[in-house]
């Protein structure tokens, strides 16, 4: 497995932060389709959920978000 960079980690996080929309520091399945969904489709959106959240609950962890943050690179 690749091991980011402190400066990809950095971006990953600002990612991250950005899906955040309540600033409660964490992403929940609903805070991540809302923003995915206004430039993916319907099929895209439901392609990615299940990769960045494997284990199907209502919150993407920063620890889901990160792995799949590092499969994409
Ligand atoms: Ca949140
Ligand atoms: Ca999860």
């Amino acid at each position: 497995m690749t091991k980011l960079t402190d400066e990809q980690r950095k971006r990953a996080k600002e990612a991250f932060n950005n899906y955040d929309s309540n600033k409660d520091g964490r992403v929940t399945v609903e805070e991540f389709t809302r923003v995915v969904e206004k430039f993916l489709t319907p099929e895209t959106t439901a392609a990615l959920l299940k990769e960045v959240n494997p284990n199907d609950d209502d919150e993407i962890s920063w620890e889901e978000f990160l792995k799949d943050y590092e499969n994409d690179l």
